[in-house]
């Protein structure tokens, strides 16, 4: 017989966790070459319609899955909308949003903040881009009987997951730029998601157009941004 590969911690299984063994230098080069990866991240609103394999989709948003969650529960759905008549709605209903909020929800000060980022009620990278990813929170989930069951930190979790997947959409050499329109009731209907699940954030994600140019705004230094307790 197989000898077992997991020991019992107060009656719950655990396994051996396999931590990967690098040099003190490894683990400096690594963080570095990660940072200066991650420093070429930009949002991009300008797509090229060249298709992505769905399989890169899918890696990407298992990426994203291996987020920590709330006690485990993994409170998120990822919905990958490629359809092009659906992707037109989408367009169609997110602009009606932003033309009521550009033209009055949003104040004064917030506009002349985005005013640097180019942004207006046109949102064409909505038809454009190959994939848009639509990701829901579930405020709560339903167990096999139908019962409620909690779910715990979502928006923490959820975030922590939309982070990683950004990640992995700019470590897989694709852009993308994370779109609020607000409110996004419109896509749990759009999309016929369950009572349980909520918009959260709304990502295309496709090659950047051939030639385009981002704003040029630049990240706070380390010393702005942390404070060390030594
Ligand atoms: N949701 C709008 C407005 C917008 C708001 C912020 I804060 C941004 O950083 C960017 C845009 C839009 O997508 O245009």
């Amino acid at each position: 017989m197989e000898k077992s590969k997991y020991i019992l911690i107060e009656g719950y299984k655990h396994i051996a966790y396999h931590q990967e063994k690098l040099s003190t230098k490894e683990t400096l080069n690594k963080s570095e070459s990660f940072f200066k990866m991650m420093d070429k991240r930009r949002s991009v609103r300008e797509f090229s319609n060249k298709p992505v394999p769905k399989e890169v989709i899918e890696n990407i948003i298992k990426s994203a899955s291996t987020a920590p969650s709330g006690a485990h529960k993994q409170p998120w759905t990822f919905c990958v909308v490629s359809n092009p008549n659906l992707k037109s709605k989408i367009r169609e209903a997110a602009e009606k949003e932003e033309v009521e909020s550009y033209e009055n929800r949003m104040s004064d000060s917030w506009l002349k903040d985005l005013a640097p980022l180019g942004t207006d009620t046109n949102k064409p990278f909505l038809e454009i881009a190959p994939y848009l990813i639509i990701v829901f929170k579930k405020a709560f989930d339903y167990d096999k009987s139908g019962e409620k069951t909690n779910n715990y930190y979502v928006n923490e979790s959820v975030g922590i997951a939309c982070g990683m997947l950004i990640t992995a959409i700019h470590d897989a050499g694709l852009v993308t730029l994370t779109h609020t329109p607000s409110p996004m009731k419109f896509l749990t209907k759009l999309l016929e998601r369950p009572d349980n699940e909520r918009p959260f954030l709304l990502l295309p994600v496709g090659y950047a157009k051939e030639t385009v140019y981002v704003p040029d705004i630049h990240r706070k230094e380390l010393e702005g941004i942390s404070e060390f307790y030594e």
